[in-house]
């Protein structure tokens, strides 16, 4: 899609510091990190937030958790890890390409702000 952050990312185009590829995922780390390990995962395809990956290709939106565990365990994280998919921006979305946050390294309070 034009003018799509995420897409150029995934094209090459715009660079990113990418940790993790698979078929249909790219992971690569947040320019801003929240914490010691935070990892955006995002689908190939453009879609605007996961309910409308979820709904147009449920396999890629399950390869976008299986790939951010992987993430997460490559990091040293296994066993503790928080997800996030920030969608519609009164929740904070500010991308309006689907990806799902993977954030470790720290203490996670609850609930989140
Ligand atoms: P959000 O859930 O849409 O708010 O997440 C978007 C994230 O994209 C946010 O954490 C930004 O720091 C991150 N990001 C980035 O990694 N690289 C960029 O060039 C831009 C935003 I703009």
């Amino acid at each position: 899609m034009d003018d799509c952050l995420f897409c150029s990312i995934v094209a090459g185009d715009v660079p990113a510091e990418v940790v993790h590829v698979t078929e249909r995922t790219v992971a690569f780390r947040d320019i801003n990190p929240q914490a010691p390990t935070h990892v955006l995962v995002v689908p190939r395809e453009h879609h605007r937030d996961a309910a409308a990956l979820a709904a147009a290709d449920p396999q890629a939106s399950a390869e976008l958790v299986t790939t951010a565990a992987a993430v997460a365990a490559a990091e040293g994280h296994a066993e503790a890890y928080r997800l996030v998919f920030n969608t519609g921006a009164g929740a904070g979305q500010t991308v309006f390409h689907a990806h799902l946050h993977v954030v470790a390294g720290r203490d996670l309070g609850w609930p989140p702000g």
